[in-house]
């Protein structure tokens, strides 16, 4: 039975499950939701996902959504090894952190600056918005100098972490918000990740850089 996963190439919640399928190993039947044309309301996905959200995975009885739940899920029932979540709870904290800090505080920011370009009455993100992803960005830095050379959770591997990260850092890098020259650190840490993890480009760089071409002929229509 094939694993299923709904998804929008344009979302960098999507690319993370992408990238961590093809670093496992697994082929998925991709359904496209385009959110864009609210197809995540119809009836039929509704009913698979009552938060009509992507991605979302059809695994057999299991159906998933959250990204980051579909990340550890994927290695726990699909990878070969467990360095991309590993077992030794100290390193597992440490991930499962940075897993929480993508999605309550750096990915929420992100949304603060990109829902008014692309839907909101501006098209301009507020000065607020932007300090506020950039002070993310900054301790992103932070952190990952207290780990320079390695992965972001301190591990000599990529971990889900890193994966979950380097999808977001796609869009922000895509659309002009992210400067490796302003944060060294982090730009050095995304082009490891870039080399290591197989299909980066198809399955997020060539996306990000479609999302970043809407969301630019969005603004120029403004
Ligand atoms: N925390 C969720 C967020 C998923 C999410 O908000 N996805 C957006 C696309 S980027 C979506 O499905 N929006 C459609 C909707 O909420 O109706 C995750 O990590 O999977």
């Amino acid at each position: 039975m094939s694993v299923v996963l709904y998804h929008s190439p344009m979302s960098a919640y999507c690319r993370s499950v992408l990238l961590v399928a093809k670093a496992v190993g697994v082929p998925l039947d991709r359904r496209i939701i385009n959110v864009f044309e609210n197809e995540q309301f119809k009836p039929e996905f509704v009913a698979i996902n009552p938060q009509h959200t992507v991605p979302t995975l059809v695994d057999g009885d299991l159906v998933l959504w959250e990204s980051r739940a579909i990340l550890t899920y994927l290695v726990g029932r699909y990878g070969k090894d467990k360095t991309l979540y590993p077992d030794d709870v100290k390193v597992r904290a440490k991930v499962d952190a940075l897993l929480y800090f993508d999605c309550g505080t750096l990915m929420q920011r992100w949304k603060a600056v990109v829902v008014p370009l692309m839907g909101g009455s501006t098209h301009t993100p507020s000065p607020e918005s932007l300090k506020q992803l950039h002070e993310a960005l900054s301790w992103l830095e932070t952190m990952l100098i207290r780990h320079k050379g390695k992965f972001a959770a301190g591990t000599e591997d990529p971990t889900v972490a890193d994966f979950a990260l380097v999808a977001g850092m796609s869009s922000y890098e895509a659309c002009g918000f992210f400067q490796a020259e302003t944060y060294p650190v982090l730009g050095a840490w995304l082009e490891r990740c870039k080399k290591v993890m197989p299909g980066y480009q198809e399955m997020a760089g060539d996306d990000a850089a479609k999302f970043a071409e809407l969301m630019r002929s969005k603004m120029n229509k403004a």
